[in-house]
């Protein structure tokens, strides 16, 4: 076994979140040389509960912080980093739109002080041989480039058309990326997924919300027409994905991620429905989102040309497992939709201290 002092360390942002503690869960498994620093505002998304049973691995340390605090983050990068992963945003389009501020300040300015702090720790010290081993990478979305017609798909090159405050400043955070490269040659990366699906989402978001409204008989608010189209990947899938483009990826380039699994909103919500043997009279036809996308697909080609990557789940068996996992874990949604999680939050205040 290595001395954690010659272990590698791998800064992860927003990794009590939905798909940030997937990886690094994923991490730990997967790299047994290296040492895991989970830095997460614990805001209402972050919990965690989701990482209880791996709070002793010594090889794992939480730090409560904002990406956006220019000390803290300083502090870790003086520490010797050699990957950074920014999963830390505001991620739910509905919230952006009743209150787009924090958006921009966590999306776009907390992204820009990590770039600040990769320019002025990465690059004046390294060696070139050094910097090629560093690398950080930026978790973005498929909603950057807006909304497709009927046809089509997505491409690394298509251009952004953001339509919500929340793709905008993810926008925003993937072209300062794309300037801090060009700029400071620095080993920036960025990846573009799909919806993502799986345990421990927080249930704002559709599959997690239906199955809590359904598991209560409650009703399921399908905005407008129900037909507006996703393209659905399971998180451990995307979570492979980002290991691959962190290891292997080529600095300046993006990789979009995806499913090949367009569904509509109300096939998804039927779905649901009859695994939980449910009647479809609880769905319910609410007012439309505004500026509402309408169809997203990802062309995933380059991931697949550059490392053979294929997503293992399929979308029934993802679908099935993750419906189960709701239905097992009930006391898990009660307790984040309820703040009950927030004792954990005292655990990581005692962790910022010993900074
Ligand atoms: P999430 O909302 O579940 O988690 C976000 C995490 O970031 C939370 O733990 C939260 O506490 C933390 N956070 C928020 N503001 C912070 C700040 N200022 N400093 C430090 N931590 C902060 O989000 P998610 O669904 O896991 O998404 C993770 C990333 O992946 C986001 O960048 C999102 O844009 C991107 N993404 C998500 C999806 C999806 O379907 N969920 C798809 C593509 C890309
Ligand atoms: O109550 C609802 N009813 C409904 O019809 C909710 C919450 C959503 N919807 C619709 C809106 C979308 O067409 O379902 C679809 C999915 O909605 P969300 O779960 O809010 O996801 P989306 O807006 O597609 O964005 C998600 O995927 C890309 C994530 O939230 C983002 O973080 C990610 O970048």
């Amino acid at each position: 076994m290595l001395k954690l002092q010659s272990m590698k360390k791998i800064l992860i942002t927003g990794g009590a979140g939905f798909i940030g503690s997937c990886f690094v869960r994923q991490t730990l498994q997967k790299h047994p040389d290296y040492q895991v620093i989970n830095l997460d505002a614990l805001t209402y998304a972050g919990n965690l509960e989701t990482l209880a049973d791996i709070e002793q691995n010594p090889r794992y340390r939480f730090v409560q912080g904002d990406i956006g605090d220019k000390n803290l983050v300083d502090k870790l990068f003086a520490e010797g980093l050699d990957y950074v992963i920014n999963f830390a945003a505001e991620s739910h389009v509905d919230r952006s739109i009743s209150g787009p501020e924090i958006f921009v300040r966590t999306n776009v300015l907390g992204t820009q002080n990590l770039l600040e702090a990769v320019r002025k720790y990465w690059l004046p010290s390294a060696a070139p041989a050094s910097l090629a081993e560093r690398k950080y990478l930026q978790v973005s979305t498929d909603e950057v480039y807006g909304s497709l017609g009927q046809d089509g798909y997505f491409t690394e090159e298509t251009p952004l058309q953001p339509n919500s405050p929340y793709s905008a400043s993810k926008a925003g955070a993937d072209l300062l990326v794309r300037a801090y490269f060009h700029t400071f040659g620095l080993p920036l990366l960025t990846t573009r997924c799909s919806n993502n699906y799986g345990p421990c989402q927080f249930p704002e978001k559709l599959l997690p919300l239906m199955i809590s409204q359904a598991l209560a008989n409650q009703p399921l608010p399908v905005y407008g027409d129900g037909r507006n189209v996703r393209d659905w990947l399971h998180v451990s899938d995307h979570c492979a994905a980002l290991d691959l483009v962190l290891h292997q990826g080529t600095p300046g380039e993006v990789y979009n991620i995806g499913g090949h699994n367009e569904k509509e909103n109300i096939y998804l919500v039927r779905l649901v429905l009859r695994e939980l043997q449910k009647p479809e009279t609880l769905i319910h036809f609410v007012q439309d989102r505004p500026g509402h996308d309408r169809r997203y697909a990802i062309d995933a080609t380059k991931m697949s040309r550059c490392f053979g990557w294929q997503p293992r789940y399929t979308f029934e068996q993802g679908i099935q497992e993750t419906i189960q996992w709701y239905i097992q874990n009930q006391s898990w949604v009660d307790s984040v939709k309820s703040g009950a999680y927030q004792k954990y939050s005292a655990k990581g205040k005692e962790n910022y201290g010993k900074l």
